[in-house]
């Protein structure tokens, strides 16, 4: 090799170092130290994921770039049952679940579903930041999963079918409703004679497309946000149980993080989680109008009928037997008493 070409490599090498030929001035974003994967199954438009974004860019923003969290809305990576083998695998390591599903981990944890136990917002708030809430995150830490203090939102559940509304119990008797996959919702419709099918969300439109079931039940913003009604004629206003999401940490992934960064991304969920609270709560209020132009025909059934025919059916004294005396004292100190 001539001397001329050594050195002009040389040369080369060193405007590299410098940022690359022609671009000598761009400084690079340093990777991130650590580049956490934030999973969920609700569609992108939803509140969960503007407001996780919005989380993902401030923890960035306040860790100077060390910490990096991505986010995958839509069941990107698995189904609900996949992503809770991945976030105790540390696959993952941020995921929001609904308590009811991670009940087939944590049993406690679908408490707050039991059927019409939560007559509004205020009553859950006060229950899910206090005692009761208290008590479950103990349970799922105890399951070896961490959880962030602020439960986030999905809402009161509403029934739609391409069938028939819903005006009593005796319209569930054969019905087939999609549920999530776990004990609890499939206990509550087997109450009411229904025909349950157990579904991950991530195939719920097309079951509904293709008339494997006739219904299913989510709150509206996610009937909304996951356009389900497309595939639904009908949609009564049931409100038969509070759901939210709690948001996971993958625990050796979450230790990693020194105890300066936890602080932050702990503060940022949790703020994220509030706000998002507000965000359900006001299109739960105001997507009725809106679904009903693109088609959905509403009605209001009485949930009096729906609890007794629970109560007769012995679904209120099976549950407080399967949660114990304790946690189910917890519910009912928030929501009176229900057996
Ligand atoms: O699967 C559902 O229906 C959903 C999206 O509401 C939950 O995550 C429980």
């Amino acid at each position: 090799m001539g001397v001329s070409r050594r050195s002009l490599l040389k040369a080369s090498a060193a405007v590299a170092a410098l940022g690359g030929v022609g671009a000598p001035f761009v400084v690079r974003a340093a990777e991130a130290e650590f580049k956490y994967k934030y999973a969920n199954n609700l569609p992108d438009t939803h509140p969960m994921n503007i407001r996780g974004r919005e989380m993902a860019e401030a923890v960035k923003a306040q860790t100077n770039g060390r910490v990096q969290i991505d986010v995958f809305p839509s069941s990107q990576l698995g189904s609900d049952t996949d992503m809770l083998s991945q976030i105790r695998a540390g696959g993952v390591e941020f995921f929001t679940l609904s308590g009811l599903i991670l009940s087939t981990l944590v049993p406690a944890a679908s408490i707050n579903g039991i059927g019409f136990a939560f007559p509004d917002y205020d009553t859950v708030w006060k229950a899910m930041d206090g005692d009761l809430g208290a008590h479950i995150r103990g349970e799922i830490q105890k399951a070896g999963l961490v959880v962030m203090d602020k439960i986030w939102d999905n809402g009161f559940r509403q029934t739609t079918s391409s069938t028939k509304p819903i005006n009593g119990p005796d319209d569930f008797k054969g019905f087939k409703i999609r549920v999530p996959v776990s004990p609890l919702w499939t206990s509550l419709f087997k109450a009411f004679d229904a025909a349950p099918a157990s579904i991950n969300f991530s195939e719920v439109y097309s079951a509904l497309q293709t008339k494997i079931v006739e219904g299913e039940e989510n709150p509206l913003a996610i009937i909304s946000t996951a356009k389900l009604y497309e595939v639904q004629k009908y949609c009564s206003l049931t409100n038969h149980m509070w759901d939210g999401f709690w948001f996971l940490a993958n625990r050796r992934a979450w230790e990693k993080l020194p105890p300066d960064l936890r602080d932050i991304v702990a503060k940022n969920i949790n703020e994220a989680g509030v706000k998002q609270r507000a965000d359900v709560a006001k299109l739960n209020a105001s997507l009725k109008d809106e679904l009903a132009a693109k088609g959905l025909t509403f009605n209001q059934p009485q949930i009096g009928p729906f609890r007794d025919k629970l109560r007769a059916a012995g679904f209120y004294a099976e549950w407080k037997g399967k949660y114990g005396e304790q946690a189910w004292a917890l519910l009912e100190k928030s929501v009176g008493q229900l057996t």
